[in-house]
């Protein structure tokens, strides 16, 4: 898994104290700000764009495969000085920011850089090519059945590596139908992983999120689509729009699938359980109703992910 790559969004944590007030330096501040920024920073794939634009902050992930930009997350944002304050859902946090020639930089309250960004040559309105297209219908729902589920678990232990997984469960959909993982197969999966610095926690299951990904070669994939998680004693069902995405725009039922669940259980050991088999698909399978056996797990000898009933159901 150590090709796997995500996108880590810039995590605003602190509690703005006061209010904002506006003065007409502020207001040539937002005419500076104004527009898009690209990371500079650059990797594979490339971070997000962040975009400002009449108070609305947007992170914004340019998709190679697609050619198209999904929207991350927007936050309402003011400034105050160099102080920008951005809300999400109530909470309002404030970071420090500075312009200097074509370079945004961003700092947390303690002065420490935590994001810069280049003025970008793109224009706001090439946003409008989104990887979303509301214009498709139907969704995408899968459930599984995980014998011995318990109803939360413990992510980021202390004692794991980071970016070793803690808690998985996966299904993975050959959209392209050619019996192997590659560019543009997606997976609905919730992919808990040790994070640099963060603590032990334990979360309920259904509080974890589960994202849409895909993937941009056999082993590259793009983590950063949010999609729906109903947790019913234990059965977990992720669904989906099939608007969301255009990875998941022509998905059919009867399309081939592959599941896979692992729990990290303790300091030493982990469980594991795949369906049909390890890398191998449902070829010629009615995936409305399968059955995994039961106790064929790998690692210990208490169920806690044991695969046992799954659907995936497609309607247009
Ligand atoms: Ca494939
Ligand atoms: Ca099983």
């Amino acid at each position: 898994m150590k090709n796997i790559l995500s996108v880590k969004l810039l995590l605003i944590t602190s509690i703005l104290v006061g209010c904002f007030h506006g003065s007409s330096s502020d207001t040539e501040e937002l005419d500076k700000l104004e527009g898009v920024w690209e990371p500079k920073n650059t990797g594979s794939p490339l971070p997000p764009y962040v975009t400002f634009s009449n108070n609305a902050m947007s992170y914004q992930l340019y998709e190679p495969l697609y050619d198209c930009f999904s929207l991350l997350q927007t936050l309402n944002y003011s400034i105050s000085g160099n102080e920008i304050s951005i809300s999400s859902n109530g909470t309002v946090g404030n970071q420090r920011y500075e312009i200097v020639g074509d370079t945004l930089k961003l700092y947390d309250p303690n002065g420490n850089l935590v994001n810069e960004f280049l003025r970008s040559s793109l224009t706001l309105s090439e946003f409008s090519n989104t990887c979303s297209d509301e214009t498709v219908t139907g969704s995408i729902t899968i459930s599984m059945e995980l014998l011995g589920l318990p109803s939360s678990v413990i992510i980021n232990r202390a004692t794991s590596v980071v970016d070793d997984p803690d808690f998985v469960v996966s299904a993975t959909l050959d959209v392209n139908a050619n019996g192997v993982i590659d560019s543009g197969d997606v997976k609905l999966e919730i992919y808990e992983y040790k994070k640099e610095g963060e603590s032990e926690t334990s979360n309920l299951i259904s509080e974890l999120r589960p994202y849409l990904a895909y993937y941009i070669s056999s082993s590259q994939l793009v983590r950063d689509i949010p999609i729906d998680l109903l947790v019913n004693g234990n059965t977990i069902e992720f669904s989906v729009p099939r608007s969301i995405h255009k990875s998941v725009a022509n998905i059919e039922q009867g399309v081939q699938a592959m599941f896979y669940s692992f729990y990290r259980f303790s300091a030493t050991e982990t469980q594991s359980d795949v369906y049909p088999g390890s890398d191998s698909f449902t070829t010629g399978l009615d995936t409305t109703s399968l059955q995994d056996a039961t106790d064929d797990y790998s690692g210990g000898s208490v169920a806690y992910i044991d695969i046992r009933n799954i659907s995936v159901l497609v309607e247009n």
